[in-house]
């Protein structure tokens, strides 16, 4: 039932538009993250979206963006702009072998360790942002580094929507050892944990009462397997 080409007349998802991006709020005030379309109907410049998405997407009968794997339940809005958001991802790793660890932060909106990422401005290149949200989330300087770039993938996020979604440019950085790290913009914390696997990074989380946010086990999936490959 996921599948976009399966009909599914009483398919009825949940919205999960906030009320600062509701029509009527955004006549009043657009927040200074997100764009002004109240509805997909409302944006003007889909094919110029649909050329530059890193993952290809449909329209609909109405000319709304259609989540490129299907069906996810929720409809409306809660992220910056319908169709694909652009993010950035940069896990940072210090040391090797049984004493590698990755940088993480806890998010301030959903309260789980995550990857350090944030949105891509409007104009800006996706080496660009890897940077600066690395620096505002945990003041870790990586400016002059070159990353490997991982991939560009779909990502989970607990925010996205059959007409909204995030596609992420993951990047490992490598480090020879651990810097000081700063929780600042939207992070409630920043820690280095043991990371030689999924599961020891999963068991310390766990240990210190913590979540792993799911929607980044992937990302940190392929940054191991590039490390052990
Ligand atoms: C996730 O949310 C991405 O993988 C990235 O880590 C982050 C971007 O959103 P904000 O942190 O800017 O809210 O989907």
């Amino acid at each position: 039932m996921r599948d976009w080409s399966v009909s599914w007349p009483a398919y009825s998802p949940v919205d999960v538009t906030p009320p600062e991006l509701l029509p009527t709020a955004l006549a009043q005030e657009v927040p200074d993250w997100a764009e002004g379309a109240a509805t997909p109907a409302d944006v003007l410049d889909w094919p110029k979206r649909r050329a530059a998405a890193l993952i290809p997407f449909e329209l609909d009968g109405r000319g709304w963006p259609l989540h490129p794997h299907g069906r996810t339940g929720r409809t409306g809005r809660n992220l910056g702009r319908w169709g694909e958001n652009q993010a950035v991802d940069p896990i940072v790793v210090a040391g090797s072998g049984d004493q590698r660890q990755v940088l993480l932060i806890t998010r301030t909106d959903i309260g789980v360790e995550a990857i350090p990422g944030g949105m891509v401005d409007p104009g800006e290149t996706a080496p660009a942002a890897l940077v600066r949200e690395l620096h505002e989330e945990t003041r870790v300087d990586l400016f002059g580094h070159r990353p490997v770039i991982l991939g560009q993938d779909l990502v989970d996020d607990w925010r996205a929507s059959d007409h909204a979604w995030v596609v992420s440019t993951s990047a490992l950085y490598l480090r020879p050892a651990t810097v000081k790290a700063v929780a600042a913009s939207d992070a409630a914390a920043v820690a280095w944990w043991p990371f030689s696997s999924l599961d020891e990074l999963d068991t310390a989380i766990t240990a210190a009462g913590r979540t792993l946010y799911a929607a980044h086990r992937p990302l940190l999936k392929r940054a191991l397997d590039h490390l052990s490959a």
